[in-house]
């Protein structure tokens, strides 16, 4: 949608997203150019997709997150690649491929923030649960995990404050995400901006409810959930990664140890509010041992969250993550392309210091199953309806969270039997 704002007037734009439906591509009228954008996870298809319109004589380019980290792949499979953010490159690869001289790759670097441009919202068919929205990019945090540094920098780069009120009242749906990784920042200055997108979005009016991520700080200043309510914000999604301090230490999410903060009190205080929070947890780190699972969910529930969203630990290209256990040979499924398909952080895809196979996929089991118990999903449930924050709201989400779980255990099955080989024999049942 930003590369279409980005596209000159005399190109006509078709947006098709594959999570959506999968479109019948040779019913379709030719394309003179596919673009294609890709995570990680989806980079198999993307070759596929690739390699049928090549078949056809279709030039492919790609960017995006997968495109950014893993540039030789992508360039052996399309015509050209976009790395980084596309704003001040796109109209040139336009340019370039229509006098027949498309380069093989672009780099479009960190942009300023004079050069976003709003999302054509207009595109997409209609049926999508949440309209999105990108109002900051940029993380100076750096987690080990996480690419959001190596690939939007470390700058924290806010759009205008008017421009965001403008894009959000051309989005059709009701309920939107809030992509931007930390909608608040960190700094005094990200906070005071945030405080007046929140002003500026409830004086607009949108009546549209939003979700969000943000770190914990979002509870530190009693003003910025208020705001965040008062502008529609009926959600945060918050990374609190590791039950322990040695946990948030060693995935270099030092900003959750600052301040000796008290979580549970942090989670209240956002309830308040009415606004939901989702925790989330990774398991797998090098500290981990049996019984993590049962101490994530446990640690989820002192908190207080509203839903749980536990995740592996997974080597994603171009973190540090990635560097370090490349370097160990940790790295089990490695088979590259096809073992992308793997990289949802719903697998273990690495070999864990503490946790063979086997065992990490029972500590996740355990983790969701006490966590998604029918007694805990009624108990905050319960605990919801005092407050009002949408009691019935909180229900659905327990409950198909519960049976995602539910079915992500014969998946586990599937992935054990496929993937067994990859992981050798020097892991014994834990
Ligand atoms: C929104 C979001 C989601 C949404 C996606 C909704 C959707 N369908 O689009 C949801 C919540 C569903 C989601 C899910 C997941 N996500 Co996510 N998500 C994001 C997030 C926060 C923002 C992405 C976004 O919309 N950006 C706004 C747009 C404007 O920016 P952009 O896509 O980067 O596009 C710009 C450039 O990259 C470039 N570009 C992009 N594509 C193309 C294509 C061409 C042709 C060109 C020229 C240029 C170009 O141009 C744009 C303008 O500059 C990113 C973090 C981030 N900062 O990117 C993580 C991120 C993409 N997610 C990530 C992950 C890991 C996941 C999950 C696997 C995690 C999980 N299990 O929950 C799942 C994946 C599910 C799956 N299907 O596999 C990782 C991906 C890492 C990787 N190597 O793949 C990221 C980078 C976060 C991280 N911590 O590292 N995610
Ligand atoms: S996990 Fe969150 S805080 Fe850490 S680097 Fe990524 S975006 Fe920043």
């Amino acid at each position: 949608m930003v590369l279409a704002r980005l596209t000159p007037p005399e190109w006509e734009v078709t947006i098709l997203d594959e999570n959506v439906k999968l479109p019948d591509y040779a019913a379709l009228p030719r394309p003179d150019l596919v673009g294609i954008t890709a995570f990680t996870s989806q980079a198999p298809r993307a070759y596929q997709l690739a390699a049928d319109f090549r078949r056809r004589g279709i030039p492919v380019v790609m960017g995006g997150i997968h495109a950014t980290m893993c540039v030789d792949e992508v360039l052996a499979r399309v015509d050209a690649v976009v790395t980084k953010e596309a704003e001040t490159v796109w109209p040139r690869v336009l340019d370039d491929f229509k006098s027949g001289r498309l380069q093989r790759q672009y780099d479009g670097g960190h942009v300023p923030t004079d050069a976003f441009v709003p999302a054509r919202q207009d595109l997409l068919p209609e049926g999508y649960a949440f309209g999105s929205i990108q109002t900051t990019r940029g993380c100076p945090l750096n987690c080990s995990f996480c690419s959001v540094t190596t690939f939007n920098g470390t700058q924290y780069r806010q759009r205008p404050v008017e421009d965001v009120v403008a894009e959000f009242l051309t989005i059709p749906e009701k309920r939107v995400l809030v992509v931007d990784d930390n909608l608040i920042g960190t700094r005094p200055e990200h906070i005071a901006r945030a405080k007046e997108l929140f002003r500026a979005l409830a004086k607009a009016k949108l009546r549209k409810e939003w979700i969000a991520q943000a770190t914990i700080n979002f509870a530190d200043d009693e003003e910025v959930p208020a705001l965040a309510r008062a502008a529609g914000c009926c959600g945060v999604f918050i990374g609190f990664e590791s039950p322990s301090a040695e946990g948030l230490s060693e995935l270099g999410k030092k900003f959750n140890l600052q301040k000796s903060r008290d979580f549970r009190a942090s989670v209240r205080r956002i309830q308040r509010h009415n606004i939901q929070v989702m925790g989330s947890f990774i398991i797998g780190l090098d500290i981990d041992e049996a019984g993590i699972g049962e101490r994530v969910a446990m640690t989820a529930r002192e908190y207080g969250v509203d839903s749980l969203n536990a995740l592996f630990l997974t080597p994603l290209p171009g973190t540090r993550l990635w560097n370090q256990m490349k370097g160990e040979n940790r790295i089990a499924l490695n088979a590259f392309p096809e073992d992308w398909r793997y990289y949802t952080l719903a697998f273990p895809v690495a070999r864990y210091q503490r946790l063979s196979l086997d065992a990490a996929i029972r500590e996740m089991v355990a983790c969701n199953r006490s966590f998604y118990s029918m007694l805990g999903v009624l108990r905050r449930v319960w605990a919801s309806l005092w407050p009002r924050r949408k009691p019935l709201i909180n229900l659905i989400a327990n409950l198909s969270a519960r049976n995602n779980s539910r079915a992500e255990s014969q998946a586990f099955v599937d992935f054990q039997r496929q993937c067994r080989g990859a992981f050798g024999d020097t892991r014994s049942e834990a």
